[in-house]
């Protein structure tokens, strides 16, 4: 009787643990499986994508060891259980952005899913070295948009981990409306002068973290738009490229407020900016940018290394005599040590109608050792708490600063 009890037990324990287990093992989807059509795996990969979609079984779609060129694709949750998308081979555009099917598109557009994974060691190669001659978008208003590398849109819980995007026709990577992405041991990689070739743009997102990667490209390294909250960026080397950039902001009346930006334990190496924030003189928008930390920071070599700029107007694009009305606050600047291939190696332009309020600055160790004097620092309608040590003085008028 309790022999029988115990069997019994034991094979009840026995069949529930292994329909767990089973229920566990995730499912692959090899795309070769799907049709890969005269050498292109839009298709298959997006026959693929349904399938594992639609199942309740977590899911691994596969894209093998390989050259894989890939016209263009969207790929739309969403899914019902946890699904990855592991790249193991080289993903590979068409160098001619007249050829993407949906000109108006992106290459790789992934969107509604939650618990994803993008990883696998592959690259997305954007080839988009032809692309680069077309691009005016810095001059001409109204130019062509060429392709967005990646882009994430409406995704949850999600990490994009070891993988390298690759000479992206445009912006590398948009992820826009998300919550809770990691982007980890990402690495992107483009020559210095490829035009509006940012790195990761974000826009609209909270928690967002970018940690352990590196991010060499024409343009902004990490760029953050309107209604962003909760980002840390960790251990990223940026450069070449413009840095890491808060805006521009205040165009639209409609932004919303910026909170939450950590920047920590990150090297700039030949960049133009380190960390910098830019807002628009003579626009309508009020929002609020707060809370931003930049700590134990190495630059070598940097323009600007650290830069808050609320009269930011390339191209005389607009008047700087009407002040911007967006307020910064909150904001600390601690242990920045290394080079400046510039002479001002802080600069804090705030808005005269709306000061910088609550600023902390300290441990800034920055030399200047060109030709157009000694390091200096400007600062404008801000009153920061200086603390530590420097090797500057800090927001002391200077014969530079009122220039
Ligand atoms: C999704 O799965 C259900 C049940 O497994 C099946 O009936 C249906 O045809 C599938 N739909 C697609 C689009 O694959
Ligand atoms: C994602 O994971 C969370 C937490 O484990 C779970 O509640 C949710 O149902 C999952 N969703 C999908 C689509 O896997
Ligand atoms: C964020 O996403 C990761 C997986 O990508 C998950 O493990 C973690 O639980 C999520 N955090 C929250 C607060 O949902
Ligand atoms: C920083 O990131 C680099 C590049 O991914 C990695 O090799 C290194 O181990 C990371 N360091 C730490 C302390 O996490
Ligand atoms: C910064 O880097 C150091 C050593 O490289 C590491 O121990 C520390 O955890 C890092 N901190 C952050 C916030 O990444
Ligand atoms: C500063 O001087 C050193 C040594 O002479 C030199 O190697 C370096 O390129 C100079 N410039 C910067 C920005 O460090
Ligand atoms: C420093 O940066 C400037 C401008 O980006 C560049 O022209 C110069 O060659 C760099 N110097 C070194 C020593 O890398
Ligand atoms: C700035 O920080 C203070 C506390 O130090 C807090 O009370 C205040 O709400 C913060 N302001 C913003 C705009 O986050
Ligand atoms: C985004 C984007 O699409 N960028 C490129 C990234 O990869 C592929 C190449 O450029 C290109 O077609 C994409 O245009």
């Amino acid at each position: 009787m309790e022999l029988q009890q115990l069997i019994v037990t034991v094979l009840f324990c026995f069949s529930f643990l292994t329909y767990n287990v089973k229920a566990e093992q995730p499912v692959t989807y090899d795309v070769r499986k799907y049709g890969v059509a005269g050498g292109d795996i839009s298709q298959a990969l997006l026959n693929a994508w349904t399938e594992a979609c639609n199942s309740t079984k977590p899911g691994i779609i596969v894209i093998p060891p390989g050259t894989w060129p890939l016209s263009q694709v969207k790929l739309l949750g969403p899914n019902k259980a946890p699904l990855e998308l592991q790249v193991l081979g080289t993903v590979q555009a068409n160098p001619d952005p007249s050829k993407l099917p949906n000109k108006q598109g992106e290459w790789i557009t992934i969107n509604y899913v939650e618990n994803f994974t993008l990883s696998g060691g592959g690259v997305f190669d954007g080839q988009g070295q032809q692309a680069w001659k077309q691009n005016d978008c810095h001059k001409n208003q109204n130019c062509v948009k060429l392709p967005i590398n990646l882009s994430f849109n409406f995704i949850k819980n999600s990490i994009i981990r070891d993988v390298t995007t690759k000479d992206s026709k445009n912006f590398h990577v948009n992820c826009i409306s998300s919550q809770n992405v990691t982007f980890l041991r990402f690495k992107v990689s483009a020559p210095g002068d490829s035009p509006n070739t940012d790195g990761i743009h974000l826009g609209r997102s909270t928690g967002i973290r970018i940690t352990d990667s590196v991010i060499k490209t024409g343009d902004d390294c990490v760029s953050i738009g309107d209604e962003t909250k909760e980002v840390y960026v960790e251990n990223v080397t940026c450069g070449p490229g413009h840095g890491i950039s808060i805006g521009s902001l205040g165009k639209s009346i409609a932004e919303k407020d910026v909170q939450g930006i950590y920047v920590r334990n990150c090297t700039f190496i030949g960049t133009m900016n380190g960390v910098r924030v830019k807002t628009w003189p003579s626009a309508p928008a009020t929002l609020k940018i707060s809370d931003l930390h930049f700590e134990d920071l190495v630059m070598d070599n940097v323009s600007n290394p650290i830069i808050i700029d609320q009269e930011y107007c390339p191209h005389n694009l607009c008047k700087i005599d009407k002040p911007s009305l967006i307020k910064i606050s909150n904001v600390s600047v601690k242990n920045i040590r290394g080079t400046s291939y510039s002479p001002e190696v802080v600069t804090f332009v705030c808005s005269s109608s709306k000061p910088c309020e609550n600023v902390q600055i300290g441990d800034i160790h920055l030399t200047y050792n060109g030709t157009l004097g000694p390091a200096t620092s400007k600062c404008a309608n801000v009153k920061p708490t200086l603390f530590g040590t420097q090797n500057i003085q800090l927001c002391v008028p200077t014969p530079q600063s009122n220039a």
